[in-house]
């Protein structure tokens, strides 16, 4: 199911990301700078099941490594420190994020071989859309 994802993608179109970085607490400078830029995102997965999302861009390159269902402590693009799990549900790839009592969710999941990015905060939601690189 990962395997869908394994690739190098680069964001194509993003919708209410300015509304979901102010759900999230993301300050106005940081905000500018976050919907200006257009990341490469780099999904790798090695043998032991271990999953890496690489995050490319002029702003920040911020890098996770994971095992699906396995807590960790993650350090967002944002510099929020967050205990982040990543599950498989029904084909989305679920990264939650919690942090000061909040909890956020990045649902990435493959539509027409588009990568799909919903980034969920309370009723806020931003949409992103990356195509795989050849
Ligand atoms: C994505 O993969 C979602 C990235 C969410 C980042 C939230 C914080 C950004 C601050 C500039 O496209």
């Amino acid at each position: 199911m990962v395997d869908q994802f394994v690739g190098t993608w680069k964001m194509i179109s993003s919708e209410n990301f300015d509304d979901y970085m102010k759900a999230i607490g993301v300050g106005f400078a940081t905000r500018q700078v976050g919907n200006r830029t257009k990341p490469n995102l780099i999904v790798t997965m090695d043998d032991q099941g271990t999953i890496c999302l690489k995050s490319q861009s002029t702003f920040k390159t911020t890098e996770i490594k994971f095992k699906l269902n396995e807590p960790f402590e993650e350090t967002t693009a944002d510099d929020r420190k967050t205990r982040t799990v990543v599950t498989m549900e029904n084909g989305k790839l679920v990264q939650k994020q919690s942090w000061d009592g909040k909890e956020t969710n990045i649902e990435r999941e493959i539509t027409d071989g588009k990568m799909i990015a919903k980034c969920i905060m309370g009723d806020v939601v931003a949409v992103r859309t990356y195509v795989k690189e050849a």
